[in-house]
């Protein structure tokens, strides 16, 4: 399998995140990206390659044109404000704020444009993030030309980024911009399967009132787990998108066994669908190791998982998200594309 890197991935080195009422180094670090590429090429998975240069249109398909702008400019305007350290969402129109002005100053702005404080907005944030979409692009690119697979090794990752809000580790959504791409290229119908452990809000958030992109999620309990708001099973999309959003929260303490029913039964969904173009946003935080997540999969799990993938018989473009277990998230992450591989 073609695997998209690109060594910008480290332009967003963020120092800081809130966990527990402390300030913590962040979970989501560079170390993350080059342990899967150390893996990728220790097992030869398949060539490495750059990504190509995409422009910001496909981003603007499904992202508001406020909230691009919003993120290219923010550090910047963050600076020039006075401010020390990196940017940081501190106020919110929460429930009872429910306001449409979007202020001017940078510490109101961030907030409108933010869905949680422990993420910041860092130096280099921006132009990691626009990497990471040219090299989910780059890997859509090559499926959609009659490859079986590839992967993007997408960071920071994207699942959470909603239209207008970043949160989550999350800043432009690599998947959702993948899955509109092969829309625009050719794809009729297009499924986005999250495996991550998190919901992915953002991906639902963007095709809910979509009957052309199937998007499901299987993940921790939103009652027990980040993005706690969104991801319950009765969420099932709106309007024309009713019945194309599927979601499968699961308990603290899931084992592969129960994990795998709920993947069986979005399997089944999406061969109704008839896609022609599978995105798969792959996480491995689901692993039994992980520090922040309480899923229960072993890292021969994550192959058995790829080897199903592999049996829905769709061009499909993997696109990577989270997983914090840092020594362990290459192994896991290749097992699975291996596992995909080796069910040719
Ligand atoms: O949920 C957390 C979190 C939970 C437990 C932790 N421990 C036990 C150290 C630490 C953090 N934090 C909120 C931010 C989570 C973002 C998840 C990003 C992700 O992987 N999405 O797929
Ligand atoms: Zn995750």
């Amino acid at each position: 399998m073609l695997t998209v890197y690109s060594d910008r991935h480290r332009l967003r080195d963020a120092k800081m995140e809130i966990h527990g009422g402390e300030i913590v180094a962040p979970f989501e670090c560079p170390r993350r990206a080059e342990i899967i590429l150390e893996r990728v090429k220790y097992v030869g998975l398949g060539d490495v390659v750059e990504p190509k240069d995409y422009d910001l249109d496909p981003v603007l398909k499904v992202h508001d044109a406020g909230y691009v702008e919003f993120l290219s400019t923010c550090f910047e305007d963050w600076r020039a404000a006075g401010m020390k350290g990196e940017a940081i969402p501190i106020c919110w129109p929460g429930r009872t704020m429910n306001s449409p002005h979007i202020p001017q100053m940078i510490e109101g702005k961030i907030g409108y444009y933010a869905l949680a404080s422990e993420t910041t907005i860092s130096e280099g944030t921006w132009e990691a993030a626009l990497a990471a979409k040219d090299v989910a692009l780059t890997a859509t690119d090559h499926v959609l030309s009659g490859n079986r697979s590839a992967f993007a090794l997408c960071r920071p990752p994207g699942h959470h980024a909603a239209m207008d809000q970043f949160g989550g580790y999350c800043f432009l959504n690599n998947a959702a911009i993948a899955a509109q791409y092969a829309r625009d290229n050719g794809a009729a119908r297009v499924a986005v399967l999250d495996i991550d452990f998190h919901h992915g809000n953002g991906t639902q958030n963007i095709f809910s009132r979509r009957s052309d992109v199937l998007f499901l999620s299987i993940h921790g309990d939103p009652s027990h787990a980040f993005p706690h708001f969104l991801g319950y099973a009765d969420e099932t999309g709106e309007g024309e998108g009713e019945g194309f959003t599927v979601n499968y929260p699961l308990a603290p303490g899931t084992p592969y066994s129960d994990w795998k029913k709920a993947l069986i039964e979005a399997g089944d969904r999406i061969r109704d669908f008839a896609a022609d173009l599978l995105v798969v946003s792959i996480g491995v935080d689901t692993y039994e190791g992980d520090p922040i997540s309480f899923f229960k999969l072993t890292s021969d799990d994550f192959t058995d998982c790829g080897a199903y993938l592999a049996g829905l018989d769709l061009p499909t473009v993997f696109v990577m998200e989270g997983g914090y277990a840092v020594e362990e998230i290459g192994i896991n992450t290749v097992n699975l594309l291996q596992g995909f591989d080796g069910a040719k």
